[in-house]
């Protein structure tokens, strides 16, 4: 394209705009779980004659986290797909809107697509890097045994977190839980047997350090999977009781399993979570949720 003048005023020229004259297109769809690593897919299309270059943008909500890739070259008339990774908060939960933008020479084109998180079946607790919500929090580990001597029992949607729910779960080589293995039962209701599998999710603030304990989670009464937690940075204990640490701090972890839906009924039903071996786990959280 050319433009041609014969003049400009001296003092303010025009500024002059060209639009639209490499066609570039956008479309996006997007996935998300809450936990797992997820991906927005952009796709940028060029109807020009000639060869040129796009730079794709995605935006996320507040909360979430995106590696913005680099800018493409595009054949005329080429249509590329990036596939980018999304990072979801833990506590994502419903739909987020994710817009993908694609920007070349001239004109800028954008598209916006939903994506689902979670749905929460059951929630104990709150994902908020904090234990106050659940019993002998912050730092009463040593009441542990004579609080809960047939362990936690918890009925979620009648039982209280802050009276039922302990912040802290011993292990077996933890001699102020008595050094046995303990059981954490979480029972829950559902209207009907559902069609899709269901996710137990453990939100952990922290486990201990040298010895993170093996945890067995078996689903209304069945074999349990096992699951070797991670190290943690062993404060989790007394965390927010505003003494300093003693340890490396916290590490928060996620852990899920997959609840077969085969494996669920309607009414009541119950995830028990022992510690097989190792030393104690902090929750933050703990619930029920469908994955996309
Ligand atoms: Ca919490």
């Amino acid at each position: 394209m050319k433009l041609s003048y014969l003049d400009t005023q001296q003092s303010g020229p025009p500024k002059v705009q060209v639009s639209q004259w490499h066609h570039l297109s956008a479309t996006a769809t997007a996935t998300a779980t809450a936990t797992a690593a997820a991906t927005a897919t952009a796709t940028a299309a060029t109807a020009a004659t000639a060869a040129t270059a796009a730079t794709l943008h995605v935006g996320v909500p507040d909360g979430w986290s995106v590696s913005q890739p680099a800018a493409i070259a595009l054949d005329a008339g080429e249509a590329r797909t990036i596939t980018v990774p999304v990072s979801t908060p833990a506590d994502g939960f419903g739909t987020g809107m994710v817009t993908v933008s694609a920007s070349g020479e001239f004109a800028t084109a954008t598209a916006s697509a939903a994506a689902s998180l979670s749905r929460p079946v059951v929630m104990v607790g709150a994902i908020d890097g904090s234990t106050a919500e659940f019993a002998l929090s912050p730092n009463r580990f040593a009441a542990y045994a004579t609080t809960f001597p047939k362990d936690v029992d918890f009925t979620a949607g009648t039982d209280n977190p802050a009276t039922g729910w302990s912040y802290i779960q011993p292990g077996p080589i933890d001699g102020w839980g008595g050094s046995k293995q303990h059981t954490f039962t979480l029972r829950f209701n559902l209207d009907k047997a559902p069609t899709t599998d269901l996710t137990f999710t453990a939100w952990l603030l922290d486990t201990q350090g040298g010895g993170p304990p093996k945890v067995s989670v078996a689903l209304n009464g069945g074999a349990g999977k096992e699951i070797q937690l991670p190290s943690g940075g062993a404060d989790g204990y007394h965390w927010g009781d505003g003494q300093p640490n003693v340890g490396a701090g916290i590490v928060p972890s996620t852990t899920n399993v997959t609840l077969p839906a085969a494996q669920l009924k309607a009414g009541q039903n119950a995830v028990a979570i022992t510690t097989v071996s190792g030393s104690w786990l902090v929750y933050d959280a703990v619930g029920i949720r469908q994955l996309p």
